[in-house]
């Protein structure tokens, strides 16, 4: 037995929040896990077919509070997420796509990938309904939760 493992991934949820957190894998076994077998197509490597496990990703973000009134769903709708991977590939979400009175798109936190835990490389974020792979975003390091507002505003 090794006794130099690699400290484990940790996730930083930060933004308009009136709880952010930081996370490891296994902090993301604390909310009830779904599993989503998934088909997506990657322009260099073509179709992967893949089964993940994980909390949804509106489950974590909601006990970080984001800072929206709750019971407003216009005021829910104005809030983008924002996930970055260690290697700096980074994709948006919208909070209406994730949330169950608008698109209700079952995004996860991936804890497993294949069966195999996702503890060391961190979560994954896992896009059911994408089409194309590039929103599976690896080794999360952070996800930005809050209301964009362009500069022109
Ligand atoms: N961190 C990170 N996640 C990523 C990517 C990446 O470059 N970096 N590529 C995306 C793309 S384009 C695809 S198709 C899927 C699967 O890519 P893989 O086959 O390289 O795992 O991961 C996605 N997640
Ligand atoms: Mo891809």
């Amino acid at each position: 037995m090794s006794r130099i493992t690699a400290p484990p991934r940790t996730l930083r949820l930060y933004g308009d929040l009136e709880r952010p957190v930081d996370l490891t894998v296994a902090q993301l076994r604390r909310w009830p896990a779904q599993r989503a077998e998934v088909v997506f197509d990657c322009a260099t490597n073509g179709a992967q077919r893949h089964v993940f496990t994980g909390p949804l990703l509106r489950d974590v973000a909601a006990e970080a509070h984001p800072a929206f009134d709750v019971h407003r769903r216009k005021d829910r709708s104005r809030f983008l997420i924002a996930v970055f991977g260690g290697d700096g590939h980074r994709s948006v979400l919208s909070w209406p796509e994730i949330d169950a009175e608008f698109g209700n798109s079952p995004v996860l936190l991936a804890t497993t990938l294949d069966g195999r835990p996702l503890d060391a490389e961190g979560s994954q974020l896992v896009v059911p309904g994408d089409a194309c792979g590039a929103r599976y975003v690896s080794a999360i390091t952070s996800i930005w939760v809050g209301a964009y507002l362009p500069p022109d505003r």
